[in-house]
């Protein structure tokens, strides 16, 4: 007669089973299903937070120990806490905080990943794309799209510090990855000559010969704070707030009105003092600076102060909320770009 099988023989059975099939590269799906299908996003990214007033000081450690030509580019990463080793802040995304000496150069190079850069500290160093140079003041906002060469130089008498957004980690998920140095490792050649310095293009306007081949992509590359913090301050006396958001801007690309680069959506946010906002969640996983304020971000229930210099990662999926002590305004990126053209994105209004 045979036997029922008892658990215990069924788990051994079922074991024996999984071991002949993993030389034939085979895998049982009832196993693992419920990991890999989720019902809501299960992300194993943190919230965490940075001070840039406690990393500038290790960033001008590395100034003393590697030039920014040797590095090719001296950045530290925000690596996302649950995420160490990864070079990313979030799942698909990476951070870091970029330092340029006064007269050094990060030499020219190209890469398919996207680039977004938050001025932080320092004045007029510069990027350049393909020898066009961007002056950078603090808190512009500077983007290197896909494929355009780049280069950075500091002829100021003071370091320079920005914050890097990269899509890096999504890059590397979708093995997309090309790069190319200049055979020299030195900066592209201005296309000016430097008694031109000081130059920084806006306002929908560039030199109509300049050497930039960006016409496919975004052809502003710079969108200077000045710009960006009058045009909240607008926003905020022609509305209420918005419960969720408070005041928020989305930094556009002016030749298709849709986000700043093909993966990555960069956002400024006015949230006027005294509101908080209402929770909130979103598929894509924000990295916010505070320019101006103070006030409390809760992500999933933990408080983090802000401050000018705050850097902050609220994961996908996790709820935020905002509270202004006094006028708060932050810059924030994400993958929303990246997401909505996949037809992933999703948010959640508490
Ligand atoms: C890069 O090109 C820059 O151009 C900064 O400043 C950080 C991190 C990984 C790959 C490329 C830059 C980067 C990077």
């Amino acid at each position: 007669m045979v036997q029922a099988p008892t658990l215990s023989n069924l788990t051994a059975a079922r074991d024996a089973y999984y071991e002949r099939l993993r030389p034939r590269s085979l895998a049982p799906l009832w196993e693992v299903l419920s990991d890999i299908v989720t019902p809501t996003p299960r992300t194993e990214a943190v919230p965490a937070a940075w001070s840039f007033s406690a990393v500038r000081p290790l960033l001008l450690e590395a100034g003393d120990l590697i030039t920014a030509a040797e590095a090719e580019r001296r950045v530290l990463i925000l690596e996302n806490p649950a995420l160490a080793g990864q070079a990313r802040i979030t799942q698909s995304l990476y951070a870091g905080l970029q330092l340029v000496l006064p007269g050094e150069v990060a030499p020219a190079h190209r890469h398919t990943q996207n680039a977004l850069r938050l001025i932080m500290d320092g004045d007029s160093a510069f990027t350049a794309v393909h020898g066009e140079r961007a002056y950078m003041h603090k808190h512009d906002l500077i983007l290197t799209p896909s494929w355009l060469w780049h280069d950075h130089g500091n002829e100021t008498e003071e370091p320079i510090i920005w914050l890097d957004g990269l899509d890096i980690p999504l890059v590397q998920m979708l093995d997309a990855s090309f790069a190319e140095h200049r055979a020299d490792r030195g900066a592209w050649p201005p296309t000016r000559p430097a008694g031109d310095a000081g130059h920084r293009w806006g306002k929908n306007l560039r030199p109509a010969r300049t050497t930039q081949t960006q016409a496919e992509g975004n052809p502003l590359l710079i969108y200077p704070f000045e710009e960006w913090r009058e045009t909240l301050d607008v926003l905020s006396r022609a509305d209420d707030p918005h419960p969720h958001d408070a005041h928020l801007l989305e930094f556009t690309n002016p030749a298709d009105g849709g986000a700043v680069m093909s993966t990555m959506s960069a956002f400024a946010r006015l949230v006027p003092a005294g509101f908080i906002t209402a929770p909130m969640r979103s598929t894509d996983g924000m990295i916010h600076v505070v320019i101006e304020g103070r006030g409390e971000l809760t992500v999933d229930g933990q408080a983090f102060a802000l401050s000018p210099g705050e850097i902050l990662v609220s994961p996908s999926w996790a709820e935020r909320s905002f509270r202004a002590d006094s006028d708060l305004v932050l810059f924030s990126y994400s993958d929303r770009a990246a997401q909505q053209k996949l037809a992933l994105w999703r948010e959640a209004l508490l």
